[in-house]
């Protein structure tokens, strides 16, 4: 087995992995998260207006995490009619929550006169199979009448690694043996590891440091992003035999 002197992990709590259009007239609402329709309500930007079944997602690679929170604000335009109507949260395609307004729910700001708005924070937390490495986000409506009538907006999307995780590799680009680490604690310290790391798949706000007396003069190597190829982390007991 071979040893390494020291990994410590830190992990900074909570990690903020993903935030998009987060203020009433941020200019990443016209990016193409989402969608690239942008609707504004009464100087409030949204992705949107939606309607009929028109659905929104966000696919995420190399996230690595046990615990998520998922927030967003969603903008109710218009004539949402209870059971006909609805809008639904889903996690990789299974759905975790479904909500609905009063037609006359809100106050009156934008669009059809006739009909009111509400903008309403929804948050969520949810868990992942250990090793997963992607989730999919996706808002998806049930409106039987047009925007004229009824419709949808998002904004504020928040992606929070309650629970995250780091892997080592004994091969680059993420590939051959797993080793994981997966901590609700503070930080994590570990003496043995089963192989040479070769790649890191380490997500924003995490540090990992590395240190062995016989590499780099002893120092202590910090790393804060993934690292797809570690060529040079050669650590003792495998140099022996190069
Ligand atoms: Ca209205
Ligand atoms: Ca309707």
């Amino acid at each position: 087995m071979p040893g390494v002197s020291f990994i410590k992990i830190l992990f900074l709590y909570p990690t903020l992995y993903y935030q998009n259009c987060m203020d009433a007239q941020s200019s990443d609402c016209f990016n193409n998260d989402w969608s690239n329709w942008v609707a504004d309500c009464a100087g409030t930007l949204f992705k949107g207006r939606f309607s009929h079944s028109d659905q929104i997602s966000l696919q995420f690679n190399n996230i690595l995490g046990l615990k998520f929170s998922f927030s967003f604000m969603v903008g109710k335009f218009d004539s949402w009619d209870p059971g006909e109507d609805q809008l639904q949260v889903l996690v990789d395609d299974a759905v975790i929550d479904t909500f609905t307004y009063g037609p006359y729910y809100g106050t009156y700001m934008c669009f059809n006169s006739t009909y009111p708005e509400y903008f309403d924070s929804k948050s969520y937390v949810f868990n992942l199979p250990i090793g997963r490495k992607s989730l999919k986000l996706t808002l998806k409506g049930s409106f039987n009448e047009g925007v004229d009538n009824e419709s949808w907006g998002a904004k504020k999307f928040t992606l929070e690694i309650l629970e995250p995780c780091v892997e080592f590799y004994s091969d680059c680009n993420f590939q051959g043996d797993i080793w994981r680490i997966c901590n609700g604690n503070q930080t994590s310290q570990v003496r043995n590891i089963p192989f040479e790391i070769k790649s890191i798949l380490i997500v924003n706000g995490i540090q990992v440091k590395m240190r062995d007396p016989k590499y780099n003069g002893g120092q202590t190597q910090t790393y804060t992003s993934s690292q797809y190829c570690l060529s040079s982390y050669q650590f003792p007991k495998y140099n022996q035999n190069a």
